[in-house]
């Protein structure tokens, strides 16, 4: 096992890793920003590096600024966090160049799924459902793409290949819109991604997103650790996840899960992985693949008993996954509300100092946060100050524990979200379960978006 690892991230994800760290004995290297310097977790990490001022460009963002700190520290390895620079291949590639372990996936394996054509190429192969389309990217012959969209039938969304996340795409729902929209879509991709191709898919108009959890070492192993729903979402962010998936049907989920755990033995893939669907009519299919830990990885170690982050920092030492997928067995429900500071009602940031702070606790409770009474909350970064996770035997104990753990938390100074979660909570389309992606958009109505 590694002796020190960096860890290039900042706020609740970096206190995580600094936990499995310390859980395996590992010592571990805080990075960041002038806007972090005070930070609890800075303080508690064995040693810290200023990496740059507070824009994230300058700081979090600065790969050449990560790897002197993690030369002048002697760290062996590096942990990405998730957003920053977790999905950056050349990262990835220049920090192996430079004598440290990435703990990812290898920087062509992350290449390959920035790439969403070749991404959802390499899956169909590997025997992933993918959704229909245009198989590969858009070629330029106006006559062959109004065949292609009319044989998949409108409406059809055009994806550009550098995007993902919700970026770059276009939904067209008329052939008379169909080469424009093409052709603008194309155009904002070159802009924004320096990549003008773009492909073409079957518009679903209601799914779900469900996302399946894969664990890979480098002996040709590999796990699914059964999925999430992240269904709860307003403008591609994410507010509240949960694992099960309520309503789908478990083996339909073992025949997908399987096919994922395959898919990665296939293309070798090393570490955590998530594989993203959309859900709907009873059918899985895949859109994305995310190389790196996510946010919501929670509720999955709260079902599954696997702790992500460990297993992460095993794999990428080199060890093979300490269990088969007979062992991983499933309890259980549970649900993460994602606590952010801004405005409940119009989501405007709002950041500050927190003067009051008092976190729910019992049976089933899980809180992951880094912040406290008296942080303060810098406005250059995202607004997710922590995540309220609670556990239960059913849903309805895990909603009932979320209830209850919502009422008793306190963060004064500050707005937070925490009065959409109560809300949510309520919500009888939520305690039925099973709602699609514009659910929530469609509850806040049509100003909110
Ligand atoms: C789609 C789709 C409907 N049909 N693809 C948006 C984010 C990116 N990961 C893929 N996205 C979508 N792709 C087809 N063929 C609807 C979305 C979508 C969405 C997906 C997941 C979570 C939230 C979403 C919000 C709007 C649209």
């Amino acid at each position: 096992m590694f002796e020190k690892v960096l860890i290039a991230n900042r706020g609740e994800i970096a206190l995580r890793i600094q936990r499995a760290c310390r859980e395996l004995g590992i010592k571990t290297v805080a990075v960041h920003s002038e806007a972090d310097r005070e930070a609890k977790y800075v303080k508690l990490a064995d040693e810290s590096v200023c990496i740059g001022p507070a824009p994230s460009s300058q700081s979090y963002l600065n790969i050449p600024a990560v790897i002197s700190a993690a030369e002048v520290t002697d760290a062996e390895a590096i942990h990405p966090g998730y957003g920053f620079l977790s999905e950056n291949a050349d990262f990835a590639e220049r920090v192996e160049q430079s004598g440290f372990v990435f703990i990812g996936p290898r920087a062509d394996t992350i290449r390959l799924m920035g790439d969403k054509v070749s991404a959802k190429d390499a899956m169909k192969k590997a025997g992933v459902p993918c959704v229909p389309g245009s198989d590969g990217a858009l070629g330029d012959d106006p006559d062959e793409i109004m065949r292609m969209a009319k044989q998949i039938g409108y409406p059809v969304i055009i994806k550009a290949a550098g995007g993902g996340g919700g970026r770059g795409m276009r939904v067209v729902h008329t052939e008379a819109a169909l080469i424009s929209s093409v052709n603008m879509t194309k155009a904002e991709a070159q802009a924004a991604f320096g990549n003008p191709t773009v492909y073409m898919e079957k518009f679903l108009t209601q799914p779900r997103h469900i996302e399946i959890q894969v664990l890979a070492d480098e002996h040709g192993n590999a796990v699914y650790l059964g999925e999430r729903d992240c269904s709860m979402q307003r403008r591609h962010q994410k507010i509240l996840e949960e694992a099960p998936a309520p309503g789908v049907d478990r083996t339909l989920i073992a025949t997908i899960g399987e096919r994922c755990a395959e898919a990665c033995r296939t293309i070798g893939y090393r570490g955590a992985g998530t594989f993203e669907f959309l859900y709907e009519n009873n059918e899985f299919y895949f859109i994305e693949m995310n190389t790196r830990v996510q946010v919501e990885h929670p509720v999955t170690e709260l079902i599954s008993g696997v702790d992500i982050v460990q297993t992460q920092l095993r794999v990428a030492a080199g060890e093979k996954l300490p269990f088969k997928q007979k062992d991983i067995k499933l309890h259980g429900h549970a649900i993460e509300c994602r606590i952010n500071a801004e405005d409940s009602h119009t989501f405007v940031p709002s950041p500050g100092r927190i003067t009051g702070f008092h976190m729910p606790g019992g049976p089933g409770v899980r809180v992951d946060t880094h912040a406290y009474q008296n942080y303060m909350v810098p406005p250059h970064y995202d607004s997710m100050i922590g995540k309220l996770l609670t556990y239960g035997d059913t849903r309805e104990q895990a909603i009932a524990r979320m209830r209850i753990a919502l009422s008793e938390m306190v963060v004064e100074g500050i707005k937070t979200n925490i009065p959409l979660h109560v809300e949510l909570m309520n919500d009888a389309a939520f305690h039925q379960g099973g709602i699609s992606i514009h659910y929530l958009e469609n509850k806040l109505g049509i100003h909110s978006k």
